[in-house]
């Protein structure tokens, strides 16, 4: 059974694991640019990350792509309306990526629950408003400047820290603006303006994000990272890396995965879980 929101935002006290499909209906994504812009490739692929066990799907109209250049609201819109409300009427929870408060409410009308905005709340100041007046779930993602700069000099004294007062402030800005602190969750924003030590200190350190009391969402789904340990340099050949990545964040207290490769999560997952009671037998 996919989770219900419910479910997703009392994640961090029940254990259980949310898996969140990508779904880029972009022409230029890093992974898979170009593969579902056409409505009816991206309607289909939903279909098929349902089928595969998805709890969410996250539908992005705008990548966020190291570089990348911004793209306006009436055209995220414009990629959105065939798709979104084809998608809302699956059993599955719809998340909306976008920092536009005008494209969040467009998705919301359409059946969305959550907002995910790379920018905690700092791109448009009427995202808050809008998650507080809808009920909305609301995603706050840590992000070292835009998309188009975010990589060239990512620097910090100690990125754990930095990012949790970050994360903190937010919430506390989110709570400030109406939003209830248990509609939230918080994400340290994988490759988002973060040199690889940063990503590995990130995801060593995933502990301390829970400690902020809402549930934990990572998304290393075939980032850079993985290519600099690696050597690979296809994302779509990043598999073991992700699923490597999203069960080291597991075991330290991460609920929500946002992967492009959902049956590989999902049955990661089941082995993880089915290790943990066999742990938990054993001490009886
Ligand atoms: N990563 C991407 C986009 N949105 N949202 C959250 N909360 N966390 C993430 O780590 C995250 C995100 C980037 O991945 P992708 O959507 O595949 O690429 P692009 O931004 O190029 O569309």
């Amino acid at each position: 059974m996919p989770a219900a929101i419910e479910d997703v935002l009392s994640s961090h006290r029940t254990g259980r694991a949310v898996v969140m499909g990508v779904l880029n209906v972009t022409p230029d994504s890093f992974s898979d640019g170009g593969k579902f812009y056409d409505p009816a490739s991206a309607v289909a692929q939903a279909l098929r990350m349902v089928a595969e066990g998805a709890d969410i799907i996250d539908i992005g109209a705008e990548s966020t792509r190291p570089g990348s250049d911004r793209v306006s609201a009436r055209e995220q819109i414009a990629r959105l309306e065939p798709v979104l409300p084809e998608v809302a009427k699956l059993d599955v929870l719809v998340s909306i990526d976008t920092t536009r408060s005008e494209v969040a409410a467009f998705a919301l009308q359409a059946g969305a629950s959550i907002i995910n905005d790379v920018s905690a709340g700092r791109d448009d100041p009427e995202l808050f408003p809008l998650a507080a007046s809808s009920g909305a779930a609301l995603v706050l993602m840590h992000m070292l400047g835009q998309p188009k700069s975010m990589q060239l000099n990512p620097r910090y004294d100690d990125v754990v820290r930095e990012i949790r007062d970050f994360l903190a402030e937010r919430l506390a800005a989110a709570e400030a603006a109406g939003v209830p602190r248990d509609r939230c969750i918080v994400d340290p924003g994988i490759g988002f303006g973060k040199r690889l030590e940063h990503n590995l200190t990130l995801l060593a350190g995933a502990e301390v994000f829970c400690r902020l009391g809402v549930p934990v969402l990572y998304g290393p789904s075939r980032k850079r990272f993985i290519g600099e340990i690696t050597g690979e340099q296809v994302p779509a050949n990043r598999l073991g890396g992700t699923l490597a990545a999203c069960l080291a964040a597991y075991r330290r207290g991460v609920t929500i995965f946002r992967v492009h490769d959902v049956a590989a999560l999902v049955q990661a997952l089941a082995v993880a879980r089915a290790i943990e009671r066999a742990e938990g037998s054993g001490q009886d």
